[in-house]
């Protein structure tokens, strides 16, 4: 039958995945939507028929039209949120990051383990994005030999208010450290961050752009722009230098105009735009998955081991210097 599914959180992405669940994705409709904040709750519900809101994840959780969760709130909530829908057995898409420090990464992965099988997709939608699906394609049919190096732009136009410099590793790179494991099938061993005088555009206090630098257990050298005031656009970029050859993606404009003696075309403006098709695929992979009874792409143990990067990251910024991951060893159920 139709999915019955709860979405927790209702901010930016969480009102987009209940707008995507129901116009865009089929076998799954929303009958539940839960915010602290009861009011926006109810604005989201009162758009959907048969769709109740709640302000206690566990309440909508309990109702016996959920079968499944979508976790959408803020990182330092989605720990509370996962652990009980372990207990309802209900399967879970959590939003990135799957919590905010490793500690409570690996409690959610203990847990999982528990259960004895996997419940959760972690929402990395990159992994979706059309782009990077065919740059991993081409590096898997071995054609340009052993990745090298890997070179990452990440731009937004601004950042929201009260992001502080953490936040650029913990919310943004947090994406790149996810493709650079899934499209090198490495992990990530130490980090490094450097950080160019803050561009004038940068909220108060706030170290913007950084480059940072990862290196992983395959000998693979990747560097990452973040840059989340740059003013223009959206961008996210990415090339791959290996033994043979590079591949290179993120310079896709939909359309190319000449006018005026000037050629060109336009920049998506935030991410929902960029990659409202990789949500879409995401999203409904997670459903047409969960209706088999299985459990598909990101795992809590991607989760996890990203979360170990970022402390290491977030270290490098704050104190300098190269930090080694620190990274438990990878369970049975993750294999
Ligand atoms: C946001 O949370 C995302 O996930 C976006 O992909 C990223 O570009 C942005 O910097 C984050 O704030």
């Amino acid at each position: 039958g139709t999915l019955q599914v709860a979405v927790v959180g209702t901010g930016k992405m969480g009102a987009d995945h209940v707008r995507r669940i129901q116009e865009v994705v089929s076998g799954a409709t929303v009958t539940a939507v839960v915010d602290v904040d009861a009011e926006r709750a109810k604005a989201v519900a009162d758009r959907v028929d048969g769709c109740t809101a709640y302000t206690d994840p566990t309440a909508a959780m309990a109702a016996a039209d959920v079968d499944a969760v979508l976790i959408a709130s803020p990182g330092p909530a989605h720990e509370a949120a996962l652990l009980a829908a372990f207990e309802h057995d209900l399967p879970v898409l959590c939003e990135k990051p799957l919590t905010p420090d490793a500690a409570s990464a690996l409690r959610v992965m203990e847990a999982e383990q528990r259960l004895g099988r996997r419940r959760v997709q972690v929402g990395f939608m990159r992994r979706y994005d059309a782009e990077y699906m065919r740059l991993k394609a081409l590096l898997e049919t071995g054609q340009l030999g052993r990745p090298l190096m890997l070179h990452n732009r990440h731009r937004n136009v601004a950042s929201p208010p009260g992001w502080h410099s953490e936040m650029l590793i913990n919310d943004s790179v947090v994406h790149e450290m996810d493709v650079t494991r899934w499209l090198l099938g490495q992990e990530i061993t130490a980090v490094t961050v450097l950080r160019p005088t803050p561009s004038a555009n940068a909220p108060d206090g706030v170290q913007d752009p950084q480059f940072v630098v990862f290196e992983t257990d395959g000998g693979a050298v990747v560097d990452v722009e973040i840059f989340v005031n740059c003013g223009f656009g959206y961008q996210v970029q990415a090339e791959v230098v290996c033994e043979r050859g590079t591949a290179r993606i993120g310079d896709g404009h939909a359309m190319v105009t000449n006018m005026a003696g000037r050629w060109g075309g336009t920049i998506a403006q935030d991410f929902v735009e960029r990659f409202a098709d990789a949500y879409d695929r995401e999203v409904q992979a997670w459903v047409d998955a969960t209706r088999r009874g299985e459990v598909t792409g990101p795992s809590v143990w991607d989760g996890y081991a990203v979360a170990a990067v970022c402390e290491a990251g977030v270290r490098a910024l704050t104190e300098g210097g190269r930090v080694e991951v620190e990274l438990a060893e990878r369970p049975a159920l993750y294999r």
